[in-house]
């Protein structure tokens, strides 16, 4: 299988209940290499750039307030079949639907606070790499 990169988010949901450490172990474990990490304190422009995609979506305003309602980390995640097997360690974006043992069953408060986001293709997963980190940055 290929060896994929792909871009992870820890929302602020997790980071103000001091998770980042129960999550990462999370991807660790599944066999999946952090190769890049940093905390930030997202502002408006920023997060409503990054969920662009979304801005015609009834939760776009709500989304964006929320991601910037606390300190984000994001990350780089690195190891074969990355983007899918990263959307399989998170669960379902609601957590009502999320499997056993997913991050969002695990830790989710809601449907927009689900304590974490993850690149759904590897094409959305170059792009969202570039947004947050240069190549220097990122180290296997
Ligand atoms: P994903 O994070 O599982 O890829 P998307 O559909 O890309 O899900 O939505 C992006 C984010 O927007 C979700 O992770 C969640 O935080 C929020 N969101 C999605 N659907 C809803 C909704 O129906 N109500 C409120 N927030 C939502
Ligand atoms: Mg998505």
């Amino acid at each position: 299988m290929p060896i994929e990169k792909t871009l992870s988010i820890i929302k602020p949901d997790a980071t103000k209940r001091n998770l980042t450490g129960l999550i990462n172990a999370k991807f660790e474990n599944a066999g999946l290499k952090i190769i890049g990490q940093k905390r930030l304190q997202l502002t408006k422009s920023i997060a409503e750039k990054f969920y662009e995609i979304h801005k015609d979506r009834s939760f776009y305003n709500d989304l964006v307030d929320f991601m910037i309602s606390g300190p984000v980390v994001v990350q780089v995640l690195e190891g074969e079949n990355a983007v899918k097997l990263n959307r399989s360690i998170m669960g379902a974006t609601n957590p009502d639907e999320a499997e056993q043992g997913t991050i969002r069953k695990e830790f989710a408060e809601s449907i927009e606070a689900n304590s974490i986001h993850g690149s759904d293709s590897l094409e959305n997963a170059k792009k969202e790499i570039s947004f947050f980190f240069a190549d220097i940055e990122l180290v296997a």
